[in-house]
């Protein structure tokens, strides 16, 4: 398949080539198709990185991490990523095609939060790296004279950056960011979904000064291909991976090799709790949020409602008409409130979901199937957005991440009863309550098992503060000072007085 096969105009060529060593390269392997999810057009075609092109994209991160790049010093290298940040904003526009391309999301929800987002990505991390201070111990030793103690830190090395499809620009960033302010090296693997972004990035590297060689990306799929390539390579000395959880268990086991280092982000079946002394009118609207933005497909999104009893009926009520008022439709138009999922094979898994509920005798609020889209929308993998009640909480549809616009709800009685059934989970990442009561919000906060809790509000990140998932949902903490300890390491330097 050629390159530069396209039905019809589309970002170029070179937004779907690999990025090896400062150079927009094809691959070995052979070149795979990228459709829109919005219609299933061809929005062109991706290099395809085989074993050899992973091997050179690794050694060129190698071969950059002993040179120009170590040489500079934190001032050089914060400048540098503040470069990479203005760069992302003078070609917001181009960012925002891609992304809106690849993923099919309302053009409003990325230039908000994908975009943004990601410049801010390495704004962020400049700082952090250039305020991070060092730990310092003095010690008495047995002669009297006494000892000081002094930390260093400094890069772990080639850093693998394995990312998902959901919100691609910003994730990647979120990992390549930090790297880069650490002083490591990266090699990308970015979803063979939405292969754009990581790959216009590129040109931004080199008009930012980047040296060559510290940031690469290799295009293709998981097992047995690019993927794999990457997290086997003795040249990776760390993996940091954002996608399922039975992805993170293949990469696992191919970190062990060489005992290297993981930071994972997972899967979620995240909880909320709406208690009957709530905002209604902000409950609702963030729920709408939580359970529909971005087709559902947020790791941090909200699969299972608690509502407390004497509010049950009014909060679903008012959730349904949400949901129905919610627009499908392309990304460009302004009133557009939900796109389609990323592709047909995750829209038969989400709608597998939408059967089982079905067949469990779930009772439907809304939704459940395929809404009808006029041409040429018809030809993308849209689903309706869905509420369902009565399920028993055994249920695979209440206990497996679904990713997509899909929500079950359920009552509960006391305050005991919501954390019980909030916690009855093997993921941990994410847990909402929406309550005016202060006191009992600080009760229930540390209750809940989940790396992110938020009080009457969702989604609102300050990107110093610590993300991640227990359980299933993930290993490790990512965000300001808590990237650092991943993406250094640290010598004690002991001195005798
Ligand atoms: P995925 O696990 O299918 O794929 C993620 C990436 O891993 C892709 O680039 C894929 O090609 C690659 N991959 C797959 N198998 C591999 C292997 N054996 N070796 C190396 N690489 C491999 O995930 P997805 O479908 O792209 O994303 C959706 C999932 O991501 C959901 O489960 C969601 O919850 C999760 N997610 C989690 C977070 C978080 O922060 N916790 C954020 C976003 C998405
Ligand atoms: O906001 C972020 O930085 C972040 N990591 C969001 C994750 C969203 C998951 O789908």
């Amino acid at each position: 398949m050629s390159l530069a096969q396209t039905e019809e105009a589309a970002p170029g060529p070179r937004d779907r080539l690999n990025f090896i060593a400062g150079e927009f390269v094809a691959g070995s392997g052979e070149p795979f198709e990228n459709r829109s999810p919005v219609d299933g057009r061809l929005l062109g075609v991706v290099a395809h990185a085989g074993e050899d092109d992973v091997e050179r994209a690794v050694s060129a991160a190698r071969d950059a991490l002993s040179g120009d790049w170590a040489g500079l010093t934190i001032d050089q290298r914060v400048e540098i990523l503040h470069n990479i940040a203005d760069g992302i904003t003078a070609r917001f526009d181009a960012f925002l095609d891609a992304e809106v391309a690849d993923t099919g999301k309302p053009r409003s929800l990325a230039s908000h939060i994908d975009i943004p987002r990601g410049a801010a990505n390495f704004r962020i991390f400049a700082d952090v790296i250039k305020n991070a201070g060092s730990e310092f111990f003095t010690m008495a030793t047995p002669d009297g004279s006494g000892a000081i103690n002094y930390a260093l830190r400094s890069p772990k090395g080639v850093i693998g950056v394995i990312c998902p499809w959901n919100l691609p620009l910003l994730l990647m960033t979120w990992k390549v960011g930090p790297a880069l302010a650490a002083g490591n090296t990266v090699v990308v693997k970015p979803s063979e979904e939405t292969p754009s972004t990581a790959t216009l990035l590129g040109e931004v590297m080199n008009a930012a000064g980047v040296p060559k060689g510290v940031y690469n990306v290799v295009h293709g799929f998981g097992p047995g291909s690019t993927g794999e390539f990457l997290t086997r390579h003795p040249g990776i000395d760390a993996i940091t991976f954002t996608g399922e959880t039975v992805t993170g268990e293949a990469i696992m086991r191919e970190a062990a090799r060489g005992v290297r280092d993981i930071s994972f982000e997972l899967g979620g079946k995240n909880a909320a709790l709406v208690f009957a002394d709530c905002d209604m009118d902000k409950a609702v609207e963030g729920t709408l949020r939580s359970a529909f933005a971005n087709c559902g497909q947020v790791c941090l999104g909200t699969e299972r409602l608690y509502v407390e009893r004497p509010v049950f009926d009014e909060f679903t009520a008012r959730l349904k008409a949400g949901a129905q008022a919610l627009k499908l439709g392309a990304p460009e138009h302004a009133d557009t409130g939900m796109g389609p999922l990323i592709s047909a094979v995750h829209r038969d898994k989400v709608l597998g979901y939408y059967e089982r509920a079905a067949r469990e005798g779930a009772r439907t609020v809304t939704g459940g199937g395929v809404p009808e889209m006029a041409p040429p929308l018809n030809g993308g993998f849209w689903v309706e957005p869905t509420i369902w009640t009565g399920l028993p909480e055994t249920s695979p549809v209440i206990r497996e991440e679904i990713f997509g616009p899909c929500c079950h709800i359920a009552p509960f009685d006391t305050e005991d009863e919501a954390v019980a059934l909030a916690n009855d989970t093997d993921y941990g990442l994410a847990g909402v309550v929406w309550t005016e009561n202060l006191t009992r919000a600080h009760r229930v906060a540390p209750k809940l098992r989940a790396g992110i809790i938020w009080i009457n509000c969702w989604f609102l990140r300050d990107l110093r503060t610590p993300f991640g998932g227990m359980g299933k949902s993930g290993i490790g903490r990512e965000g300001g000072l808590h990237s650092l300890e991943f993406y250094t390491e640290t010598s004690n330097v002991c001195v005798k007085l």
